[in-house]
């Protein structure tokens, strides 16, 4: 009997999401910024990639990031190596960020001042998929170590996300990773879905990573010039 109610509470909470993130979205546009997302399962790379894309862009752009996860300061820890301003959120019991959260974690910087922010979701395959950050760009990541069908058991994160990227590339071997069969499975999801393959630990691909966000950069400046 409780069911309606739930549901109702739930869209209500998304709704609200949704105005904030909105406004979110308003604020990027007009200061500049290109915001990207990272959501994952547990491990799949985001932080070793993000420490890694952080550090690469910093002698040409102004980059920040904020992390979430339910408990500790590990990935903010490891971000800050990269010596860009970082926040973690703590979630406490929540699987996912929301655009509350992220405007809070925004206090006291000026996004003007950058030219991508970067947001690293928790690590879950399920939740973040339901929820807008306010984000210009939404990565999904999968590492070969995960098999090639997560796509299709997880349709919801790939129909949520703009690009797929397969992390660990140097593992792929190890692990017998089937390409045809992982892109057929993106494929089945999100028919012609951007998918990028990587490695952050040899940094095989990142240079194609972080072109393909130049252009980003590049193209979302002539979007609000028009
Ligand atoms: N071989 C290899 N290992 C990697 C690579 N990227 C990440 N790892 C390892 O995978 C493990 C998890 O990496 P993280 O970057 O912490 O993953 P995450 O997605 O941020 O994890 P959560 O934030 O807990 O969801 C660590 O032991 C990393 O060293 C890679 O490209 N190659
Ligand atoms: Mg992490």
């Amino acid at each position: 009997m409780s069911e309606p109610r739930l549901v109702e509470v739930r869209r209500n909470v998304l709704k609200q999401n949704d105005v904030i993130a909105r406004a979110l979205r308003e604020q990027f546009r007009d200061a500049g910024v290109y915001v990207v997302s990272l959501v994952s399962s547990p491990g799949s790379g985001k932080t070793t990639f993000l420490e890694k894309v952080l550090t690469l862009l910093q002698p040409r752009y102004r980059v920040a990031a904020l992390v979430g996860d339910l408990a500790t300061e590990n990935d903010a820890i490891r971000l800050a190596r990269s010596k860009a301003p970082v926040k973690q959120i703590t979630t406490g019991t929540l699987c996912h960020l929301e655009a509350a959260m992220v405007q809070t974690a925004l206090q006291g910087w000026i996004p003007s001042e950058l030219d991508f922010l970067f947001i690293e979701n928790v690590g879950n395959l399920v939740c973040p998929s339901s929820y807008d950050l306010g984000e210009n760009l939404r990565l999904v990541l999968m590492s070969v170590t995960e098999g090639e069908d997560k796509p299709q058991k997880y349709p919801t994160i790939f129909n949520s996300a703009d690009v797929a990227v397969i992390t660990k590339n140097d593992l792929a071997s190890a692990v017998e990773f089937d390409w045809e069969a992982a892109r057929k499975s993106v494929e089945s999801v999100r028919p012609g879905m951007q998918i990028l393959r990587l490695s952050a630990k040899t940094g095989e691909g990142m240079q194609v990573f972080l072109d393909f966000l130049a252009q980003c950069l590049v193209d979302q400046k002539a979007a609000v010039r028009t």
